[in-house]
């Protein structure tokens, strides 16, 4: 299916929708609030893909259009890469900023110089153009720059885009899976504005929620089972999502791909970088029906991402410590084809355990100085510093110790791991799950299993960093060689 058969198809979703009053979101603020339509970015199929990133502008407030970054003219954002695991893919990115970038594939299993990590530069003017098998089982992926010390801001700028896997487990499965219609991404991040109309890129914490780059948003969704796939894209803080009538929902699947079996959720926290899938039933409600999507991101405490209470400065926003509204849902006719039920069984998976392992280390996150520099084990990112060496096909526990006041995402290239233990004793049940990302309270810490198979290199190295992009480019990040098997 085309793009435009895309739009065209949401267009008559709205058009029939009969939308008359879209009562805002949460505006803290008390600024004067517009009424979003959810954009849906446009899907793009095949093997041989082009993604060209450019600055723009867009009209998100009254006043001064703010800047922003966005691939393939886009305003903010990027197309959604929709491929099929096991093809050939190569991807053509071009540079069209007047300063270096990378494009970073979040999540996928590809050798480290494919990888757009730091090392991947992508000068102004040129086009690199990585290719590489999808390897892959069926989930929500994304990409986004990865150069060091400019990751927040060209993120923040709205650098960034979805990759979609696709694979015939996933495809056997009576999911909802019709892209922007019952199959609904959803990137949720926030940004603080200046008096100009800019984003304030020295704020961690936005004072606007922005679900796909829009103020406001509302969807029209259909009288049915539907999907979302929700992207934390923040600086810094987790949302904890849920409905405001409190209804369950089903977790269908995590980082790297679907779950075994649903799990029923009222909540669930997502860090920065993680992915969850999760099936909404709105198969009973009427047409008409508004549903709120929102951030129970009150009284958390000062330690999780965006519970401290003050609403100004560095650390400080107007969302902080609240509950306030993700994107509110106007249930529309169901359409044909409906999927009704909630599959019970989805693709079981051998996970890998403890006993698996044949080498384990420890990272420790030390905090220091004005409370802004984290490292891991004393050492800043370096390029030319190889942290860790990782023998190729090795099953590895890491265990991941965060400092005593901040938490952190921590996220890992390469692989998809497997959690098997958090120091607290207790793990969230959608964590049965392939990650890639994992939040790692202040204080605590977590282990993880993973095999680094396929790929190796003498030269090359992958990243290990929290995904906090401030903390990232801070220097919280390593990399690490995987050695090729003798
Ligand atoms: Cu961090």
């Amino acid at each position: 299916m085309t793009t435009s058969q895309f739009s065209w198809i949401f267009a008559l979703l709205f058009a029939g929708a009969s939308i008359t009053s879209c009562a805002t979101a949460t505006d803290p603020a008390g600024a004067a609030t517009f009424t979003g339509t959810l954009w849906i970015p446009p899907a793009v199929t095949g093997t041989t893909f082009n993604l060209a990133l450019s600055k723009a502008t867009k009209a998100l407030r009254p006043g001064a259009l703010t800047n922003t970054y966005g691939f393939n003219g886009s305003d903010f954002w990027g197309p959604t890469l929709l491929v099929q695991k096991g093809d050939a893919v190569q991807i053509n990115v071009t540079n069209n900023l007047p300063e270096p970038t990378t494009t970073h594939w979040h999540g996928l299993h590809i050798p480290a110089n494919m990888d757009g990590g730091p090392h991947q530069i992508i000068v102004p003017g040129q086009t690199w153009s990585p290719h590489f098998q999808v390897m892959n089982n069926a989930g929500t992926f994304w990409y986004h720059p990865h150069l060091h010390m400019k990751t927040a801001e060209q993120l923040a700028y709205g650098a960034g885009g979805l990759i979609i896997v696709q694979d015939a487990e996933e495809a056997a499965l009576a999911l909802p899976r019709t892209y922007g219609v019952d199959d609904i991404p959803l990137v949720l991040t926030s940004r603080r504005f200046t008096a100009d109309n800019q984003f304030d890129l020295t704020a961690s914490f936005g004072d606007v929620v922005l679900a796909n780059g829009v103020i406001d948003a509302t969807a029209a969704l259909p009288a049915q089972v539907v999907r979302l796939r929700i992207l934390n894209a923040e600086t810094e803080r987790s949302y904890r999502i849920g409905f405001a009538d409190g209804r369950t929902f089903q977790v269908i699947g995590t980082d790297g791909g679907l779950l075994g079996a649903p799990v029923p959720a009222t909540n669930v926290t997502l860090s920065v970088g993680e992915r969850i899938e999760v099936l909404v039933d709105l198969s009973k409600e009427p047409v008409g029906q508004i549903l709120t999507l929102q951030a129970f991101n009150g009284g958390q405490g000062a330690a999780f991402p965006g519970g401290a209470t003050e609403t100004t400065g560095e650390a400080g926003s107007l969302l902080n410590d609240r509950t306030f509204d993700l994107l509110q849902v106007h249930v529309v006719a169901a359409t044909a084809g409906a999927v009704t039920a909630v599959p019970q069984v989805l693709v079981p998976s051998a996970h890998w355990t403890t006993a698996d392992v044949t080498h384990q280390r420890t990272l420790t996150i030390l905090e220091s100085g004005d409370g802004m520099k984290f490292t891991f084990d004393g050492a800043s990112y370096a390029m030319d510093v190889i942290n860790q060496t990782v023998a190729q096909n090795a099953i590895e526990a890491w265990t991941v110790q965060a400092g005593p006041t901040s938490g952190h995402a921590f996220h890992i290239h390469d692989v998809q791991f497997t959690i098997v233990a958090r120091s607290t004793g207790t793990l969230n049940s959608w964590e049965a799950g392939w990650k890639d990302t994992v939040f790692v309270p202040a204080g605590e810490s977590v282990t993880f299993v993973a095999q680094f198979a396929d790929f190796a290199s003498a030269t090359d190295p992958f990243m290990y960093h929290c995904h906090m992009t401030n903390h990232e480019d801070g220097g919280l990040m390593g990399q690490f060689l995987v050695q090729p098997a003798p």
